[in-house]
């Protein structure tokens, strides 16, 4: 195996302060939800996948931490834009974090997803309104409730997925078909 191979794919997750970032991860990794903090800076977990080994970072959604997101985007495979279905001002600022991913690459896998679906009843943003804006811009979407865990480990199948045939398509597979598929993880932060 080369050194390409050994590598992580690194995914990027973004979105306003509060839509439950961090919250989905933790479903992911422990499944558990408690109480988080808001993010201060970056943090990432290495989790391996459908035997893919991805790189998640968490970023913080707070205004102050906004200017020092774009430098993640860069060797990301997949960004992930999360916003939550019971506020619309974070629905309504996925167009800035489009707008700021394009500045910074190109053609990158995009899902948008819109978390605290348990909220149904709170619930802003419908569910036909948000598909229709992610298909205009080319992004796959997903509801999730990290709270009641809908949909969480769907998202990341789907991501590993995609992953696995952009990998293809480079050449540059990372599937080891002789591993078992158990979610191994590492982790660090990085504060900004
Ligand atoms: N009802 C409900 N609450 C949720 C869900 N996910 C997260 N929350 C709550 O939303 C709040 C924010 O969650 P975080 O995961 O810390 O949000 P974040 O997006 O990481 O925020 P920053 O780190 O500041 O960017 C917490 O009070 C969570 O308990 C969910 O699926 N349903
Ligand atoms: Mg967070």
């Amino acid at each position: 195996m080369n050194q390409t191979k050994l590598k992580s794919n690194k995914i990027v997750i973004i979105g306003d302060t509060n839509v439950g970032k961090t919250c989905i991860i933790e479903r992911l990794i422990n499944n558990t939800f408690g109480n988080t903090k808001s993010t201060i800076g970056a943090s990432y977990t290495d989790i391996k996948i459908k035997g893919i080994n991805l790189k998640i970072w968490d970023t913080a959604g707070q205004e102050k931490f906004r200017s020092m997101i774009n430098m993640y985007y860069k060797g990301s495979k997949c960004i992930v834009i999360c916003y939550d279905i019971t506020e619309e001002n974070s629905f309504n600022n996925v167009k800035n974090w489009l707008s700021e991913i394009e500045k910074n690459v190109n053609g990158i896998f995009i899902i948008l997803v819109g978390n605290k679906c348990d909220l149904n009843d709170n619930r802003k943003i419908s569910y036909e309104n948000a598909e229709s804006f992610a298909k205009e811009n080319n992004m796959f979407y997903i509801e999730t409730s990290a709270k009641n865990n809908v949909n969480v480990n769907k998202l990341f199948d789907i991501i590993a997925d995609k992953i696995a045939l952009i990998n293809k398509d480079e050449d540059n597979c990372n599937i080891d078909i002789n591993k078992d598929n158990n979610y191994n993880y590492n982790c660090g932060c990085f504060l900004l």
